[in-house]
């Protein structure tokens, strides 16, 4: 029997008006679970249920609510294996990759649940006498979180556990290809005790219920993750409301592999960087920058790397690769490999969808790398799958010239062992993150990430520090205990003579 899933709205699953879609595993066709396309009648009641929620979230002392935080990192702790095989069956990543999924859930939760015992002010000098001045956060109110597939169970941990810390009820609407993700991570949050309303998940279309989150008047602020498109559409609707948005958009990162570098390690990253999640990252390694004195020796052992990758089904412990996601995705990506091959790419190894047995029920693509001329689109255009694009470059400059010559900004790496080269790589990567020795991927959750340039705006940064600020605003509170009305610049003068 394939479970049936409803809506998650104030506190309870509840039946939808919709009608439903089913959610498959990409390596083998199974049909997993059954999910309704919420309406724009239940998109309203669940903006009504978190802002009605929000006057007691919001007052709830912030240590209580990381006490419910912590609580949950605890229930997805106990379930950690049972959501990591959800990932892997529904998403296809490895489960090594599934089970990271669902840790960096729990990692966020943990440090997001300290964070109620921080949320640090600043507290400054007044000009006047017996007054005082500080800085206090407040959340916004209700807030909409919007997430991809790639990473079903991390991203809306991640979003979440900040909004949720802040002290903002959330409408959550994952990815249509990951709900059951998306459903289990949230009856972990329900066991964990947040109030009825605090936490609240539609699932649907992206045109009824993500559209409609975005731009419902009680919703004030939107945490974004996806497509540069859809990215793009949601920005320009939450202008129109002045709300906060928090876009990360995918990238185009590149490892630069200077003369000096440890070609072993060097391999090794590229191999995880590129091929881990079948290339379905946003900080993937999408492009190797090779320094002309080690390019022969690197391609080589790139091409014999990747041949020995083995490709099939995801729930296998010995799998090194999975399928790519969705029949979309194969098609997205075999489309390109047709572009590298059309445009004159150099086809180093890979560059085919796999058949035959048990393939033909599943979208495995080749590992596949190409050797490509900076100008073209493999060069330059995201592709979100298991294609690596290796480019020679004559130098320092020149290598950083070429990294920095896309419309992304998210990811960079430097492999060198020479302290000039890994100093400059992190002023002159324009890229939100740059990794000395190490590959593109591997973000750790008590650090900022995000990215420039059409990655999205710099404004917001998800996890670390920074992680509140897509959901908080700044109250400036200034104290005058002197009993008088002391004038800002003007009694001021007196003080020092005038
Ligand atoms: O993304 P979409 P898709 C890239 C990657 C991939 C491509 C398309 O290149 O091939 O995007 O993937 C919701 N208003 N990335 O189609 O459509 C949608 O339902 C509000 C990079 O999955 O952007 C889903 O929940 N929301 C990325 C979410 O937006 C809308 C990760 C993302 O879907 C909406 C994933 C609308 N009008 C894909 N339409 C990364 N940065 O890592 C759709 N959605």
């Amino acid at each position: 029997m394939v479970q049936e899933y409803g809506l998650f709205i104030n506190g309870k699953w509840q039946k939808s008006e919709g009608k439903r879609f089913e959610t498959r595993n990409p390596a083998t066709g199974e049909v997993l679970a059954t999910f309704p396309m919420a309406t724009a009648a239940e998109v309203n009641r669940a903006v009504k249920a978190a802002k009605d929620a929000f006057e007691s979230w919001r007052q709830t002392p912030a240590p209580r609510r990381g006490e419910i935080l912590l609580e949950a990192a605890h229930i997805l702790r106990r379930r950690k294996e049972e959501l990591g095989r959800i990932v892997t069956s529904e998403m296809g990543k490895v489960i090594a990759e599934g089970r990271g999924d669902v840790q960096e859930a729990i990692d966020f939760y943990t440090y997001a649940a300290g964070e109620g015992r921080r949320m640090f002010g600043e507290t400054v000098p007044s000009e006047l006498p017996n007054k005082m001045c500080m800085t206090v956060r407040l959340p916004v109110g209700p807030v909409g979180l919007i997430t991809p597939w790639n990473f079903p169970v991390a991203i809306p941990g991640w979003k979440s556990g900040a909004a949720l810390i802040a002290g903002c009820p959330i409408v959550f609407k994952p990815s249509s290809l990951t709900p059951w993700c998306a459903a289990s991570f949230v009856e972990c949050l329900d066991e964990a005790g947040f109030p009825p309303g605090v936490v609240n998940m539609l699932t649907g279309s992206g045109s009824v219920v993500g559209d409609g989150i975005v731009a419902h008047p009680d919703i004030r602020a939107v945490s974004f993750t996806g497509g540069v498109d859809t990215g793009r559409h949601v920005y320009e609707s939450a202008a129109k409301k002045m709300i906060k948005v928090g876009l990360e958009l995918g990238g185009k990162n590149a490892i630069i592999a200077m003369d000096d570098a440890n070609v072993e390690l060097l391999m090794d990253g590229v191999m995880f960087g590129a091929f881990g999640t079948a290339g379905q990252r946003c900080t993937a390694t999408s492009r190797l920058i090779v320094h002309e004195k080690v390019y022969d020796q690197v391609v080589d052992e790139l091409v014999g790397r990747a041949e020995k990758l083995r490709i099939g089904n995801p729930i296998d412990e010995k799998t090194d690769m999975g399928p790519v996601a969705s029949p979309d995705q194969e098609k997205k990506v075999l489309e390109y490999i047709e572009i590298g091959k059309k445009e004159g790419d150099r086809l180093l190894t890979g560059g085919k969808k796999l058949t035959g047995g048990a393939y033909d029920k599943g979208f495995f693509i080749q590992p596949t790398v190409f050797a490509v001329d900076r100008k073209k689109r493999l060069a330059q255009e995201e592709i979100f799958g298991p294609v690596l694009s290796v480019l020679k470059a004559k130098d320092y400059e020149d290598a950083a010239a070429i990294a920095n010559s896309v419309v992304y900004g998210l990811s960079s790496s430097i492999y060198t062992n020479d302290l000039r080269w890994a100093f400059r790589a992190m002023q002159d990567l324009e890229a939100g993150i740059t990794y000395v020795n190490a590959p593109t991927i591997g973000a750790e959750v008590q650090l900022p990430f995000g990215g420039t340039k059409e990655t999205g705006p710099t404004d917001t940064r998800e996890a670390g520090t920074t992680a509140l600020e897509e959901f908080t605003y700044w109250k400036t509170v200034y104290v005058d205990y002197s009993g008088r009305l002391q004038r800002a610049q003007i009694d001021t003068a007196k003080l020092v003579g005038g």
